[in-house]
């Protein structure tokens, strides 16, 4: 690939753009930038395809800028959203701030010298702003009528409920404002967003306009979407996957990508990854091949598990999706367990009942879920069937002593192949 614009074409990045961007970019280097709002303490997978593509830009020469909104995030951006938002505490904003600029950071590159990419936060400017003057120099730029035909706003208005009120309604008339200051201070020509950012985005290059006489770009993102329909971006569990491994544990990021339906794989290994077209072509082939073997979908959870969270945990990450089928329970510790076997059913045992000689693993087993009685499990014993922490357990007579737990917290039942009870030891 040649040009930028072409890379993110391919890889269906490109949602929508301003006219004329292609020839932009395919003549000159330029600064771009995509702001962030510190609604949360971590970014989640959503935010991986703006920042990516920041990173896309910079690696095809041009300089990104990665805007942390610590002023924007005192307001709230009523984008795409059907509610008015709380108004977050200054405390709350300051920590999450902290929390996304580390984030942002880990993917750009700051050291090169010919584009080294800029982190700004936008609170350094908007506090300076004073009301008369921003009503005089920018509101003036804008009808009510022009900024009620926005969706975000539309959408608000055309709905049940509260409506919005004046703070979120003004949210755009900042976020041009922030456009102008780039332009301004760092020629910074074209902003990109998903597009639930378009209003904005379009705005602010509508006030460049007005002030300054000035052409400025902008380019939208396709919001991610799955091929089912279902909404994007949710674990197993039902929760949002976040890039704070305190959030989702690399295990669990892992396992999302591992995840992803065959109708979804080759559009995130486009999205999500930096493999180029000649890798993901050979990917989309052995999908197309031998789907059974899901190639696509571990390479996929390799490179952005790599990416997010380092080659380590790609490790460990493959190492714990082993254990589920039988795999050695070495190096994993109590908390990696309870993350592993979140979703199998589980008892408790008081740590009194293992001491001395310990259980009778018959009668561990008639209290889970993997038998009906003692007799029962006695039988499956003595089939060879029953596992302790992945090591057979063959002798029907046989104890569990709390020296076996892990970390004197877990005992990991397995009947056959792949049925697990997880026995938590209080
Ligand atoms: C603030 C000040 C600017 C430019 C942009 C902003 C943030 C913007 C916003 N963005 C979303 C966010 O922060 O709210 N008003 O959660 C999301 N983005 C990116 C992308 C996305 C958008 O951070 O579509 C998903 O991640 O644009 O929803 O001067």
């Amino acid at each position: 690939m040649t040009n930028i614009f072409d890379e993110l074409k391919w890889r269906g990045l490109v949602y929508d753009h301003t006219e004329d961007v292609a020839n932009l970019v395919a003549r000159e280097k330029i600064t771009v930038y995509n702001g962030f709002d510190p609604t949360g303490d971590s970014l989640h997978i959503g935010h991986l395809v703006p920042m990516m593509s920041l990173a896309r830009w910079q690696r095809f020469g041009h300089t990104p800028i990665a805007l942390a909104g610590g002023g924007t995030g005192m307001i709230g951006d009523p984008s795409g959203k059907s509610e008015e938002r709380n108004l977050l505490t200054l405390e709350q904003i300051q920590h999450n701030l902290e929390c996304v600029r580390g984030q942002l950071s880990s993917i750009l590159d700051f050291e090169v010298k010919s584009n080294p990419a800029r982190l700004v936060n936008n609170y350094d400017w908007l506090s300076q702003l004073n009301m008369m003057d921003f009503l005089r120099d920018t509101g003036k730029h804008f009808t009510i009528n022009y900024m009620m035909a926005k969706d975000s706003v539309k959408s608000r208005l055309e709905r049940e409920g509260d409506g919005i009120s004046y703070t979120e309604f003004s949210y755009m008339l900042l976020q041009s404002y922030d456009y102008l200051h780039l332009f301004d201070e760092y020629n910074c020509l074209l902003q990109s967003g998903g597009s639930d950012q378009w209003g904005n985005i379009t705005a602010g290059i509508e006030l460049i306009r007005r002030v300054r006489g000035e052409k400025a770009h902008g380019m939208a993102y396709p919001l991610i979407t799955r091929a089912d329909g279902s909404k994007f971006g949710k674990t197993a569990s039902g929760k949002s996957a976040w890039l704070d491994p305190k959030r989702t544990s690399p295990y669990r990021f892992y396992q999302f990508w591992l995840n992803a339906d065959d109708g979804d794989a080759i559009n995130y290994l486009k999205y999500f990854t930096w493999l180029s077209k000649l890798e993901i072509q050979e990917l989309q082939d052995a999908l197309f091949e031998r789907p059974h073997l899901r190639e696509a979908q571990r390479k996929l959870a390799q490179e952005v598990t790599r990416m997010v969270h380092g080659e380590t945990a790609v490790a460990k990450a493959e190492m714990a999706a082993a254990v589920l089928f039988g795999g050695d329970l070495d190096g994993l510790d109590a908390d990696d367990i309870a993350d592993i076997f979140a979703d199998v059913p589980s008892s408790q045992v008081a740590k009194a009942q293992l001491g001395g000689d310990g259980m009778l693993l018959a009668d561990l087993l008639a209290g889970s879920s993997l038998a009906n009685s003692k007799g029962d499990a006695r039988r499956s014993i003595k089939g060879g069937g029953i596992y302790v922490n992945n090591v057979r357990m063959t002798d029907p007579m046989g104890t569990v002593t709390a020296v076996q737990a892990i970390e004197g917290k877990f005992l990991i039942l397995r009947k056959g192949k792949k049925k697990y009870h997880l026995v938590q030891v209080i």
